[in-house]
């Protein structure tokens, strides 16, 4: 197959075999009667890897000698990628399940408790980080050339554990038992100024140039993890950062001080990629954050510039070589620094240096939350990156004259463009020096991007009309279909034949014929069935909670925030219960309730929501009047892994926050094509997905968007919806009366006090219009064959969210590359 021989890049189970032996002799050094679980799988991912590797050379060779004008890479700029496990993808994607597993098998070994063995590199919080990952996923199967760029966080979300209902977190060593996937590339490493001052000199050549003495420089190194696309041969990269000292230790420092100094100084140099920070973290961390962001954006860029250059291009055509991605604003000091790296280092003009700036930029916004636009306290970064905020301010006062120039007079809306914020306490708007330095702005959803044209982004909309675009979100089908639920991927190959999970766009469509068809219901049905009775037992050993599998399993899975409105169905498992106790003998479709999410460590009422949750659970599950009719679930420690466990055995898909808050939702997809129905209000992406699968498939209730917004600029007032009916009122009693605390009065009191009095996502408003429609879905589910067939055109419906159609959106749209690597060459 090559010239290093197939030793490594066999592909028989016999030569995986012996190539799992040699890495369990040659990588793990173990004498096959010592060898440990992890062992075993460290010598199988190794192996693994070895293919990766190949492909990923040959990729870059093919990159390497095709057409100049082919040249362009996407930078993705993230600050979190969640990966999940690698190995099970890989495995799906290199079209080596089979063989593995039979290699395995030989061996002793069992490849599904392999599979296990796997850690998952946390190191995102939820979807921006899991679309981030799916996107890599997408690009290197349709071969367009791809770096994600981010930081080698040590340790990623932390790990939840449930103690007597209440979250509590954990340190995710992730690395501890090594990571067999990633390449150091110690050669591969740059250097990042903090702190200090700025002064003009002359450089080399004479010139009067700025330069930044810093109070610190703090080294970055690479490391390498090869990301394998569905049966293409095309690989992506995802390079993380890892911070360093720039030299571990002086050993000319006789003085014992000294040498402690040097010690202390590669404590804290390290400490930059040391941890995720969790969101809705108000002000924790706030320094650290900073650097961090800095920290891999200037590696990034410098890497890129580096490439670039050794194409043996001019600096002038930066742009044609790389399309840079910013993942929200946490990237976004990356204009300012190539701005910097341009003119300071590069000794560009200003002018030349802004157009390749604006060219290579494009932003993704991914919140509608004002709250949760980023924004620095302007003195913070002003010590941390003097030169930076200098920078910044130029762009500032080059882009504000342009405004003046178009709207003279109007100094409210100049105030609102600036790229600084001078209303109280000075801060630097992250949202608007992305929009200014990008050449493409988008959102996530189309509701989601009509409303940034409306009100977060309205202003510069009205600047920049043409840089507008919507891209609405999509998932890989090969994780979250092909790996996550087997079953259900071999009954749709047995309708579509092989090869629908590179082109799901079209393809599922053709489920529709299959609708209606008894006997595919039934064997449609029986997958489900085996996920659930899968999942139950999962609940059992870890929760111990007995649940049925014949009941409707109605699934609420993210991270918990008062927006998603977690407690909203908390109060229809309530008014369910209430039902029970007023009629112990009433018709009820019996249900269990799972829900999995984590808190940012930070927000209390999230926390509190996860007690409520389970607090119910504790009285509902062991409520002899229920007779196990409900139960309530809190599933902990929710991350890719436990996602891949959940959402193949979801019956009801929960989408329930409030309309014009969740920019898109991808869990809402993911559901879906696992043959979820959803309950859902129109927010987000649940728009078009009821587009899609068709109204009579979807289960829709709550305000709109718009009424939302105008009951609540109306002056809201939630005491008045609680006063009007019976059944919420005594839903909210029960809470804070303490029916589900012991008797604890205190314990729920700041959530009762604040629906009652704020309720800001219109939780009181949205109750009965909820509590019908689950009505509808009870009812619904009872008709097996009727359920059977929304499902299936659910999923049929689902094409238009594959992330590779994402993708190449982006690259139509933004990217404007062609830059697909030719498949012929593989
Ligand atoms: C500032 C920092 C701590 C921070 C870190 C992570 C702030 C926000 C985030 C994460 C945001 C996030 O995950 N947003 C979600 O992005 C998804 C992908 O576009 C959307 O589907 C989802 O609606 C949105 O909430």
């Amino acid at each position: 197959c090559n010239n290093h021989g197939t030793m490594r890049t066999g592909q028989s189970s016999v030569e995986i075999q012996q190539s799992i032996l040699n890495h369990l002799h040659y990588t793990q050094a173990k004498p096959l009667p010592f060898a440990t679980r992890n062992d075993w799988y460290m010598a199988t991912a190794h192996s693994v890897r070895d293919q990766m590797l190949h492909n990923w050379l040959t990729t870059f060779d093919i990159f390497m000698s095709s057409p100049r004008e082919k040249h362009k890479i996407v930078s993705y700029l993230s600050s979190e990628f969640l990966m999940g496990p690698h190995l099970g993808n890989n495995l799906v994607n290199l079209g080596l399940s089979e063989s593995v597993r039979k290699a395995l098998s030989a061996l002793g070994q069992d490849l599904e408790a392999i599979l296990a063995q796997e850690v998952e590199p946390g190191l995102g919080n939820g979807g921006l980080g899991r679309l981030a990952a799916c996107y890599l996923e997408s690009m290197a199967t349709l071969r367009v050339p791809a770096v994600g760029f981010g930081i080698r966080y040590e340790f990623g979300i932390f790990d939840q554990e449930i103690h007597n209902g209440w979250q509590v977190e954990k340190g995710d060593n992730w690395l501890k038992n090594g990571n067999p996937w990633e390449v150091r590339r110690p050669d591969i490493a740059y250097e990042v100024k903090f702190g200090g001052h700025t002064e003009f000199a002359h450089d080399p050549e004479g010139r009067l140039a700025v330069r930044w003495i810093p109070e610190k420089v703090i080294k970055g190194v690479a490391y390498d993890t090869p990301v394998a696309g569905y049966r293409s041969g095309g690989v992506a990269v995802l390079r993380l950062w890892k911070s360093e000292a720039v030299a571990s230790f002086d050993f000319q420092a006789f003085n014992a001080g000294e040498y402690y100094k040097a010690v202390d100084d590669k404590v804290l140099s390290e400490t930059i990629s040391k941890v995720l920070y969790p969101n809705d973290e108000p002000g924790i961390g706030k320094f650290l954050r900073l650097c961090q962001q800095y920290f891999f954006v200037s590696c990034s860029l410098q890497d890129m510039i580096w490439f670039h250059l050794s194409l043996g291009r001019g600096i002038e055509s930066f742009s044609e070589s790389f399309a840079i991605q910013i993942n929200d604003t946490h990237p976004s000091m990356g204009i300012a620094e190539l701005m910097r790296l341009l003119v300071d280092e590069h000794h560009l003009e200003w002018d030349e240096a802004w157009r390749i700036t604006r060219e290579s930029f494009a932003y993704t916004n991914h919140t509608l939350l004002s709250e949760a636009l980023e924004k620095w306290p302007l003195p913070l970064m002003a010590s941390v990156l003097p030169r930076i905020v200098e920078i910044i301010f130029e762009i500032n006062r080059r882009f504000l004259d342009e405004v003046r120039g178009l709207f003279p007079e109007d100094d409210q809306r100049i105030a609102r463009l600036s790229l600084i914020d001078e209303t109280g306490e000075k801060y630097v708007r992250m949202a608007n020096l992305a929009c200014v330095g990008s050449h493409a702005i988008n959102g996530v959803a189309a509701l989601h991007t009509d409303l940034l044209k409306k009100t977060v982004l309205h202003d510069f909309y009205e600047l920049f009309p043409e840089k507008f675009h919507n891209i609405t979100n999509g998932v890989t089908p090969r994780r979250w279909l092909a790996l996550s639920n087997p079953e259900l991927a071999k009954l749709i190959s047995s309708k579509l034949g092989e090869g629908w999970l590179s082109s799901i766009e079209t393809a599922l469509a053709w489920l529709q014929g299959a609708a209606k068809n008894t006997t595919f219901q039934q064997k449609w049905l029986k997958v489900k069935q085996a996920n659930k009775i899968a999942l139950a037992k999962v609940i059992r050993e870890r929760i111990g909670i007995e649940v049925d599998p014949a009941s409707l399993f109605d699934v609420q899975v993210k991270r918990i925030h008062e927006y998603k409105r977690q407690h909203l169905n908390v109060l229809h498992i309530i008014t369910l219960y209430n039902r029970i106790k007023r009629d112990p003998t009433a018709d009820i479709t019996p249900r269990t309730f799972i829900f999995a999410g984590k808190a940012a460590p930070g927000y209390h009422m999230a926390k509190l929501i996860i007690k409520l949750i389970t607090s119910v659970a504790d009285v509902v599950n062991t409520d002899p009047d229920v007779a196990g009719r409900l139960k309530v679930v809190f599933f902990p420690d929710f991350n890719v892994t436990n996602s891949q466990l959940i959402v193949p055995a979801a019956d009801l898909s929960e989408q329930i926050s409030v309309a014009g808050k969740e920019a898109s939702g991808t869990g809402n997809m993911k559901l879906a094509l696992n043959g979820a129905l959803t309950i859902g209000a129109l927010d987000g992406a649940n728009i078009e997905i009821r587009e899609e699968v068709g109204k009579e498939n979807f289960f829709l209730f709550g305000l709109e968007a718009a009424e939302a917004q105008s009951l609540k600029s109306g002056g809201y007032n939630p005491r008045c919806w609680y006063e009007g009916n019976e059944q919420l009122r005594q839903a909210i009693d029960q809470i804070d009366a303490g029916t589900f605390s012991n008797g604890d009065r205190q314990l729920f009191r700041p959530l009762v006090d604040n629906l009652l009095n704020r309720d800001e996502y219109l939780v009181l408003a949205d109750y009965q219009s909820y509590i019908d429609c689950q009505d509808l879905v009870s009812a619904a589910y009872c008709d097996k064959k009727k359920w059977a067939e929304m499902s299936i055109l659910n999923v049929a419906g689902m094409g238009k969210f594959s992330s590779d159609r994402a993708i190449r959106e982006y690259g139509e749209k933004i990217w404007k590359t062609t830059a697909i690597i030719d498949p012929t060459k593989y």
